[in-house]
C-alpha cells in the first residue's frame, strides 16, 4: 500500500466527523439518551435517500455535543485521522446556529474546536482554519446575528461558508450577510450546485463574490459557466463519497469528476461528513482511482489542486506544494 498523498482538506464538517463510537462516549458523558442500542445500530442507519434525510439525523447527533471539552475531542478525532490521511492543511466547516439553536453558546464551540485545532501543527503536522457556516435554511437575519456574535473569535476564523438545504435556499437570499463578512476581512466560500441548479453557482460568483464553489458539480449542466469557472480559476472543493451517498450521483464509476478535469477545472477532493459517507479523504482518493481508473498523475494533480485551493498564506503553500 502506497502511502497517502501530502494534501489539503477543504471540505469538511466537524459535526460530519462525528463517528457512533464517540457519539456514544459524549452520550453516556453528558447523561443523554440516544434512540439506538449501539455504535453498530447507529452506523445501520447511515443510509440517506437525499440530502435533507442525511441532515436530520446529522442535527439530531450534534445533541451528543455540548462541552468546550466535547468539541476539542470531536477536533482531536478527526485531526488524527487526517494526518493518517495524509492531510498536512485542513480548513474545517463547523454550524455554530445547529449549537447555539439549542442553547451552546458560540464561546463554547469555538474555544473548544480551536484547543485542538492550535495545537494540530505541532502535535500531527497539519495547519488548520476554520470556516464558520451558515444555515441557509434559516433566515439572512439570523445569519447576520450569527456573524455579529462571532465578533470576538474572527481572529480564529479564516472564512465563512453556505450550507444545509440547497434547494429553496438560494445564494441571493444571504447578499448583505456576505457583503458584511467580507467588511470583516473574511474569505468566502459557499455550497451551490450540490443539490441545487447550475444558476445557484453563478448567484453564489456573483451575488456573494465566493472566491471557492463547494461541490458545484452540477456545473457540468451548463457548458458557459464550466468556460467561466476555468477562465477565472475557481477551485471547486468536490466530495465524490458523499454525492453518491446523498444520490446526487448513481453510483462513484458515474462520477462526473473525471470529465470536470477534462475540461480544465480546477477540482479538489474532500470527504464532507466522512463518519457518514463512509470514508475520509484519502478513502476518496481511492476511491476514485478504483471506480474510474484515475492515474497516479490525476491523484498527484487533485492534490497539488488543494494547495493552491487553500487559503493559507504564501510561505506555508510554498511549504505545502
Ligand atoms: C452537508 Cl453534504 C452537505 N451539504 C450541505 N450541507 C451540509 N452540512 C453538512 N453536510
Ligand atoms: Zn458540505
Amino acid at each position: 500500500m502506497l502511502p497517502p498523498l501530502p494534501k489539503a482538506e477543504l471540505h469538511l464538517h466537524i459535526e460530519g466527523t462525528l463517528e457512533p463510537e464517540l457519539a456514544f462516549a459524549l452520550a453516556e458523558r453528558n447523561g443523554i439518551d440516544l434512540p439506538y442500542a449501539t455504535p453498530e445500530e447507529l452506523r445501520s442507519a447511515y443510509a440517506f435517500s437525499d440530502l435533507q434525510s442525511f441532515l436530520d439525523l446529522y442535527y439530531r447527533l450534534t445533541d451528543v455535543l455540548r462541552t468546550e471539552q466535547d468539541f476539542t475531542d470531536l477536533a482531536e478525532a478527526y485531526l488524527v485521522r487526517a494526518a493518517a490521511q495524509g492531510v498536512r492543511h485542513a480548513e474545517v466547516f463547523f454550524d455554530p446556529q445547529a449549537h447555539t439553536a439549542r442553547g451552546i453558546e458560540l464561546g463554547t464551540v469555538v474555544r473548544g474546536l480551536s484547543r485542538a485545532l492550535d495545537r494540530s501543527r505541532e502535535r500531527h503536522g497539519v495547519s488548520t482554519g476554520l470556516i464558520l457556516s451558515f444555515l441557509r435554511d434559516l433566515s439572512a437575519e439570523d445569519a447576520l446575528r450569527t456573524l455579529a456574535d462571532a465578533g470576538p473569535y474572527l481572529d480564529r476564523i479564516t472564512a465563512v461558508g453556505l450550507d444545509s438545504a440547497e434547494v429553496g435556499h438560494p445564494p441571493a437570499k444571504f447578499t448583505e450577510v456576505y457583503a458584511e463578512a467580507k467588511r470583516l476581512g473574511l474569505r468566502l466560500v459557499a455550497h451551490a450546485g450540490e443539490e441545487g441548479p447550475p444558476a445557484y453557482i453563478t448567484e453564489a460568483l456573483d451575488l456573494l463574490g465566493v472566491e471557492r464553489i463547494d461541490h458545484g458539480i452540477r456545473c457540468m449542466e451548463d457548458d458557459a459557466l464550466v468556460a467561466r469557472l476555468v477562465a477565472e480559476r475557481i477551485p471547486l472543493t468536490v466530495c465524490p463519497f458523499s454525492n453518491v451517498r446523498l444520490r446526487c450521483v448513481d453510483t462513484l464509476e458515474q462520477h462526473p469528476l473525471p470529465a470536470m478535469l477534462a475540461a480544465g477545472l480546477l477540482v479538489t477532493v474532500n470527504s464532507d461528513d466522512p463518519s457518514y459517507f463512509g470514508g475520509y479523504v484519502e478513502d476518496n482518493y481511492r476511491g476514485l482511482q478504483r471506480a474510474l481508473g484515475l492515474t497516479d498523475g490525476q491523484l498527484r494533480l487533485l492534490a497539488r489542486n488543494s494547495f493552491l485551493a487553500s487559503f493559507v498564506d504564501e510561505e506555508r503553500r510554498a511549504e505545502l506544494l
